[in-house]
């Protein structure tokens, strides 16, 4: 999602400062092996990584001096207020925050590459998957068939999105969002984004949808079934069963109309899928392939693309991906799988949605 804008950095912080954050918040990440979150999607979570050793900071001349934790959360707190925050939700949410050292290994540790995309596929997309997948799929079908008529996202692609973010609502995070939230704001690496994120979390509290004190998720700041950071959340959460509050953490009703209203406002095209699995006659290099790249199928298939089960309309316009690289398996993807490039800027995360969402039933 623009809900997850992650990209590695390797900034440091002094080590004087370090030394007097609070002990480590043992806490799992949000994916402990099992479901993918939109975090890291191509790296395994980093929940047993070795800490990043703490370094005299190499920050480059010019960058602003890292302040004490209280001093920026004073900062912060009149920020909140002057934003029309009420003084009770500020005060509640803030008073007694201490930032997470966990936290700050989790964002410093480098989202290498370990898997393969055949290996990822296979992690996510496994028999058990598929078959909770198309279980919760019969037994939700009512309100997956009313949140289709509203916004306009087929049940598959609800199902398999849930499934993917949270193991269907089973692993959602245990960090106090808060918290991380504050965390990622004071210690500098894309402090604005996150500083945004923190006041968008404050307007949440202040809506009454949850308490700060209840608050849990990711590392990141994402949560609930959805795993939604907060504006995500104050962009697209819904409430779908009508008492009165967006639940995306723990009303199935409400979490499907909210995946399916964020893809709806992303642009998502009801008469179209995904994407179609085809072959190559032809060497095609890795430079000519990626979303960026839109050609009608019609033109793909004069290059050598040849579709190996179901065809899409030649005049429709495609990109050729292929997540794992030359040889890898490949796919002509259309509209809908920018959509999911929305939520998560990832091959190996989008192909996986197309694919549960085929797994769950035939496009
Ligand atoms: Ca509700």
């Amino acid at each position: 999602m623009v809900a997850h804008p992650f990209t590695p950095s390797r900034r440091l912080v002094l080590a004087s400062l370090a030394a007097s954050l609070s002990a480590c918040s043992s806490v799992g990440s949000a994916e402990p092996g099992g479901p993918v979150t939109s975090l890291a999607p191509t790296s395994p979570a980093p929940a047993t990584a070795q800490a990043a050793p703490v370094v005299p900071s190499a920050e480059p001349p010019g960058a602003p001096p890292p302040q004490a934790f209280r001093t920026w959360l004073e900062a912060f707190r009149a920020e909140a207020l002057r934003a029309g925050i009420r003084r009770e939700t500020v005060e509640r949410s803030l008073s007694g925050l201490a930032p997470i050292q966990r936290v700050i290994e989790l964002d410093r540790a480098q989202p290498e590459r370990t898997q393969t995309f055949e290996q990822y596929i296979t992690r996510v997309i496994n028999d058990v998957r598929i078959n909770r997948a198309r279980d919760l799929r019969r037994q939700h079908d009512g309100v997956l068939r009313q949140v289709a008529q509203r916004f306009g996202v087929p049940p598959r692609f609800v199902i398999a999105l849930w499934g993917l973010e949270s193991d269907f609502g089973r692993i959602t995070g245990n960090f106090p969002i808060i918290a991380a939230l504050a965390t990622l704001a004071w210690e500098g690496r894309r402090a604005q984004l996150f500083r945004s994120e923190l006041l968008e979390a404050l307007r949440v509290v202040d809506s009454g949808a949850i308490t700060a004190e209840a608050w849990r998720g990711s590392w990141a700041g994402a949560s609930g079934q959805s795993q939604f950071m907060p504006s995500s959340y104050r962009r697209f959460a819904v409430d779908f069963n009508g008492d009165g509050r967006a639940d995306i953490w723990s009303n199935e009703a409400d979490v499907f109309a909210s995946i399916a209203n964020y893809l709806g406002r992303s642009g998502w095209n009801a008469r179209q899928t995904w994407g179609h699995a085809v072959s190559l006659s032809q060497p095609i290099p890795q430079d000519r392939t990626g979303i960026d790249i839109r050609r009608p199928v019609g033109e793909w298939l004069r290059n050598g693309v040849r579709f190996t089960g179901a065809a899409g309309d030649p005049a429709l316009e495609a990109s050729l991906v292929r997540p794992g690289g030359v040889g890898g398996r490949a796919w002509l993807v259309y509209g809908n799988y920018r959509v999911v490039m929305q939520w998560n800027r990832s091959t190996f995360f989008a192909t996986s949605v197309g694919l549960l969402a085929d797994h769950i039933e035939a496009a």
